[in-house]
């Protein structure tokens, strides 16, 4: 009666290291420190995914080698506990989501603590809490002193139904999620921070950090970096010119109209002919969202301004001017100069509007990239025609000449714009602004920190925050005059909390300021970050802005705060789908380890492939890895062999699975440390080496922990080792050192001739004497063609080199 019983063993270590403290950080110790962190869970209702847990065991797996190897890891874990989901449940079922979420937190915690992941849980944090958010408001006005934080009008989504404003993803099909009536654009005074004061520093250090090449260029992407010119175009008998930012000043001669953004305030100054037929085409615009406006799919509309023309500063030719919704109001200027031969949508939109559209640029060199032989349009680079006296230059001499030649200048755009922090929502901290009519916005006091979320509101939208219906929260004085005030009612970003939790972590119950310097000096960076690639983009961008912004204060001494990062493929459903309720594919993580165990769970999901794949869960797989685990058990009840030294062969074997392993670990190939294992643990069955099983089971710990320290203790390992630290636990040892004299390969390759000709080659272990040689090399099947029935005279034996057969 002494089957492999995971659930035993798997609770009874789990308290003994929640008891004992093992995985607590020793802030005092003098060991080299690693900050290993997963990117911060969001605790829905649904509870833990089994995507969640493949991550954590790849950060869990490094955690316990790197301690193994003599490092002080800090290992935190936490809850990025404010959001919309949370409120939607509310609105529909009047659950206050203070309420819900801290049930989804309690789920969260009791599932990781499930799977043994060796977290500080001294260091927890949830971003919903006034301990917590009261910093994340104390962030908000420190950006606001520095100049860092500002209002401004902003479209947002509207429903003009539900009178209430809409998160992007409540928007479906430009459909209210909720009534399904049209979502318009409606601009309303907002939060930002000005994360465009960090352009090129955002850019530069990206060069610095270790991170997947595919999230750097999407940053990169993101930030938008192009270079370009200003090129200035006067308007025929008016007082007024357009500006445009274009990055092709060599396709000036063939700009044939121009194209002004609806919301471009030029379109009011100029006099035209058709000002309603206008004005009606720009109210039917403001109800799309950017989005839709710019993709390319879209058939293009707009509208002539008629009575005006704008003259083309390089041929003085008269060319219309039109508004069209394909132009951005954001970006450049709000205008551009359109090449119809030049470029897509200008193409699309002229062949429409029935606008000349000559070719300034031929695809020279075909082998060039973008070339393309005649089709317009033709949107590479080339050579100029129908350009004057540019004929003939390249597009790169062009594009400086031109610009001169108009008198433009040269310009950099980016498409990064300040980061919208203002939500009209309930669940998330209020943003600590007070208004007074006579003093404007004022910064609530620091020592009036938290301004704490008031219970005592109605959910349902109405056409304002929700915070605004709370009078006690509402009203109140000016912390400058003290006279009759009102709150700020929008809350922050969600994205806020999490730009700046991994700093907390390293002092999280600092009740005098946001994080004590001297600590976050000691133990920042983030020696190695772990998560999803969904974050490519807007989570990580804005902790390096806050990173940045921070440093630029004094508060840390570093510019990047995530050295190194990974990401973790998606777990898709059985039938290789993206798991959802709707699809009924969803694995539920407590009934795997119901079934199989935690340490099952975790190598199962370390062995399902490489790591940053996307791939399906597969139940027969995870059955084989329960059986390795049995067989690992199963060895403690055979009876012990050598517990001297194993057979040459054994020892060479684990030492190079001991370095195998180690690489593995190092380079993310969990999957393929597994099949080491495996193979390592059939030679030790089939030699039944006790001796060798003690360094299997410390390479096996960071995997499967809790199998390894109950078989550890049950053959009293520690005694045998030696462990300094006397508590005998698995933890407590070194990870196992490569000895470079059984890495050696004690191999020889023995070159076997007839006649002094080569016939074959032999791989067999060293020091074999000349007969057992010769005996080897005269089975060969080589050997006995080219011998055939000729009479052997001489055999020549080198040890462990050479046999040769001399015939006569
Ligand atoms: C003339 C031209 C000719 C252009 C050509 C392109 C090709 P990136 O590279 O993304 O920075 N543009 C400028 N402002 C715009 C706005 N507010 N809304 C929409 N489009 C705008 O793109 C720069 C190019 O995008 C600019 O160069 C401009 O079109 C357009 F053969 O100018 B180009
Ligand atoms: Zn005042």
């Amino acid at each position: 009666m002494n089957k492999y019983n995971p659930h035993k063993i798997e609770k009874k270590w789990q308290e003994v290291w929640e008891k004992e403290k093992t995985f607590a950080f020793d802030e005092d110790s003098k060991k080299k420190k690693l900050y290993i962190l997963d990117m911060l869970p969001y605790p829905s209702g649904e509870g833990l995914h089994v995507g969640h847990p493949e991550g954590y065991t790849a950060t869990d797996i490094i955690s316990r080698y790197q301690r193994m190897k003599g490092y002080n890891v800090i290992h935190p874990m936490g809850w990025d506990a404010f959001g919309l989901p949370a409120e939607n449940y509310a609105i529909k079922t009047k659950v206050h989501p203070a309420e819900t979420t801290k049930k989804s937190i309690d789920n969260f915690r009791r599932q990781i603590k499930s799977l043994g992941f060796s977290y500080d849980w001294s260091r927890e944090i949830s971003t919903a809490h006034p301990e917590y958010y009261r910093w994340t408001q104390w962030l908000f006005l420190y950006l606001y002193k520095k100049d860092l934080a500002y209002q401004k009008e902003a479209p947002v989504n509207w429903c003009p139904s539900c009178q209430t404003v809409l998160a992007n993803e409540q928007v479906v099909a430009g459909a209210c999620e909720r009534c399904g009536s049209e979502v318009e654009q409606k601009n309303l005074t907002q939060w930002f921070f000005k994360t465009t004061d960090y352009t090129e520093r955002l850019l530069g250090d990206l060069e610095d950090i270790d991170w997947p090449e595919g999230i750097k260029s999407s940053q990169r992407n993101w930030i938008g970096k192009s270079e370009g010119a200003m090129l200035e175009f006067k308007i025929k008998d008016q007082e007024l010119s357009i500006k445009t930012f274009t990055t092709r000043p060599d396709t000036l001669f063939g700009a044939t109209y121009m194209v002004l953004a609806p919301e471009n305030g030029l379109v009011n100054k100029l006099d035209i002919e058709n000002r309603k037929e206008v004005d009606d085409y720009i109210k039917k615009t403001s109800k799309k969202t950017e989005l839709e406006r710019i993709t390319e799919a879209k058939e293009k509309t707009g509208i002539e301004l008629k009575g005006v023309k704008a003259v083309n500063p390089a041929n003085r030719k008269e060319i219309p001017i039109f508004v069209a919704d394909y132009v951005l109001a954001s970006y450049g200027t709000g205008a551009i100069m359109a090449v119809p031969a030049h470029d897509k949508r200008d193409y699309e939109f002229a062949k429409k509007f029935k606008i000349s559209i000559p070719q300034v640029i031929e695809g020279g060199d075909p082998a060039s990239p973008g070339a393309s032989q005649g089709g317009l349009p033709y949107i590479g680079e080339g050579k100029l025609v129908n350009s004057g006296k540019f004929n003939g230059l390249s597009s790169q001499e062009a594009k400086n000449k031109i610009t001169e030649f108009v008198k433009g200048k040269k310009q950099i755009q980016y498409k990064l714009r300040d980061w919208l922090i203002s939500r009209q929502r309930y669940w998330g901290p209020p943003i600590p602004i007070i208004y007074c009519d006579k003093c404007g916005a004022q910064p609530v006091p620091e020592k009036d920190l938290p301004v704490v979320l008031p219970t005592d509101v109605d959910f349902k939208p109405k056409g304002e925050s929700p915070l605004a219906s709370s009078k006690e929260f509402h009203n109140v004085k000016c912390p400058k005059c003290s006279g009759s005030a009102r709150r700020e009612s929008d809350t922050l970003d969600t994205f806020v909390d999490s730009s700046w939790y991994y700093f907390r972590y390293l002092d999280p119950r600092n009740e005098k300021e946001i994080f004590d310097k001297k600590k976050v000096v000691e133990l920042m960076p983030i020696d190695l970050y772990v998560g999803g690639a969904e974050h490519a983009v807007l989570h990580l961008l804005y902790s390096r802005f806050i990173t940045k912004a921070l440093k630029d204060g004094g508060y840390v001494s570093l510019s990047e705060p995530f050295s190194k990062l990974r990401n973790q493929g998606m777990v898709l459903g059985p039938d290789g789908q993206r798991m959802s309720k709707s699809k009924g594919n969803v694995i539920n993580p407590d009934d795997v380890v119901k079934e199989f165990g935690a340490d099952a769970f975790r190598m199962y999901e370390m062995f399902m492939g490489p790591f940053e794949d996307d791939i399906a869960w597969n139940t027969n797989s995870i059955m084989g890895v329960f059986r390795f685990l049995t067989r690992v058990w199963n060895f403690h009840l055979e009876p012990a062999g050598p517990s001297e030294e194993g057979s040459k062969e054994l020892q060479h074997l684990t030492h190079k699975t001991i370095k195998k392993v180690e690489e593995d670990i190092n380079g993310f190939n969990f999957n393929t440390a597994i099949s080491a294992l495996m193979i390592l643990l059939k030679s030790i069955e089939k030699e039944k080496d006790s001796s060798a099983f003690r360094t299997f089971l410390l390479l096996l710990y960071p995997f499967a922990p809790h199998i390894s320290s109950e078989l550890w203790e049950k053959l009293k390992y520690s005694a045998q080792g030696g462990s300094a630290s006397g508590g005998g636990h698995i933890w407590e040892e070194p990870w196992p050192k490569v000895e470079k004299k059984y890495l050696a390969k004690k191999e020889i390759e023995l070159i076997v001739q007839v006649n002094g000709k080569l016939r074959d080659t032999i791989t067999l272990s060293t020091g074999l004497s000349k007969k057992e040689l010769e005996e080897t090399a005269k089975k060969s099947e080589n050997v006995i063609k080219y011998i055939k029935d000729k009479k052997v005279k001489k055999v020549i034996v080198v040890p462990d080199r050479l046999v040769n057969f001399v015939t006569g």
